[in-house]
């Protein structure tokens, strides 16, 4: 018997797919090997029962890179209000790759119950920005943190990642109860959490995947700079007021980037932190 299913887990030659709520071990059969056609966790696979083969591998709609993960279309980006402590730049960083690869945005903000008033106040004006760019912002723990979630989980597949011990796992753990997965206390002393999830994880939540992951990494900044400059929908949006048209908003006169920033229009921490990476890109090449 042929059936369609996708693979949750890589590791060497063994593929664990799920089938009708059964996780299956699978290879890949020889004529793939012979073609050497990769499978990734993610894809979209025709597996032959009689003899637990991956006989096929459809099409990739997309697919992110380290980790590799394919046909994902949106993403969940965690952060901390505190332990650790917001870090706007990389949630720009997160959301910068997210946006290059075209995955749909939801920002979690976690332990704000750690947070003071007119902490929490502050938080919630910085975050109306990115409301305004576009991306759905919840707030967690607060009691509709779960109706709020479960009213924009409307796909299929959702990667969920942020810096270790933002509280990935606990968000993982409120929406699928039974499943009582290991939390982690931080490490004061590093200032960030003692383990990391190293692999890629799915876990089935009612008709669609959340998929556990250690974080993408672009460290080396391996985009070029007019991408970089076209994945800023907020500048995106203001650019055709810049005097030069493919404007990089940096050195160039009559910017109107520049002066939205200026005005307090955009986020400064944004403008900012997106100049050093455009300067660290052009710097690398
Ligand atoms: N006060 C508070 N603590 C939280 C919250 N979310 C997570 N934590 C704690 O933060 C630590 C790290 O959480 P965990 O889910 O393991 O983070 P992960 O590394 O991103 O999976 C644990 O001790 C959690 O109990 C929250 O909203 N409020
Ligand atoms: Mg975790
Ligand atoms: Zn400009």
């Amino acid at each position: 018997m042929i059936k369609t299913a996708v693979v949750i887990r890589a590791l060497s030659s063994f593929f664990y797919v799920s089938i009708d709520n059964q996780i299956i071990e699978c290879r890949a059969s020889k004529k793939l090997k012979q073609n050497k056609q990769k499978i990734i966790v993610g894809d979209d696979v025709e597996v032959d029962l009689d003899f637990n083969y991956i006989i096929a591998v459809k099409k990739r709609t997309n697919y992110l890179q380290r980790p590799l993960i394919a046909n994902v279309q949106n993403c969940i980006l965690v952060t901390s209000a505190i332990e650790p402590k917001l870090n706007l730049g990389l949630l720009d960083r997160m959301i910068l790759i997210m946006e290059i690869n075209k995955l749909d945005i939801i920002i979690i903000i976690t332990k704000i119950d750690l947070l003071s008033i007119a902490e929490l106040s502050s938080l919630k004006k910085t975050m109306s920005y990115y409301q305004k760019v576009g991306y759905t912002v919840i707030y967690s723990p607060y009691d509709d943190f779960q109706d709020q979630l479960n009213l924009n989980l409307t796909s299929d597949k959702y990667v969920i990642t942020g810096q270790s011990g933002v509280g990935k796992s606990t968000i993982i753990n409120y929406l699928i109860p039974n499943l009582d997965l290991q939390t982690q206390e931080i490490s004061r002393v590093l200032g960030r959490g003692k383990h990391t999830t190293r692999e890629v994880t799915f876990y089935s939540y009612k008709n669609i995947y959340l998929i556990d992951t250690p974080g993408f990494s672009s460290l080396d900044l391996d985009f070029k700079d007019n991408q970089l400059r076209d994945n800023y929908p907020d500048f995106v949006e203001y650019s055709p007021g810049c005097k030069y048209k493919g404007c990089f908003h940096d050195q160039e006169p009559n910017c109107q980037i520049k002066k939205l920033v200026e005005d307090q229009e955009i986020l400064a921490t944004r403008y900012n932190y997106y100049i050093k990476m455009l300067h660290q890109v052009r710097g690398l090449k």
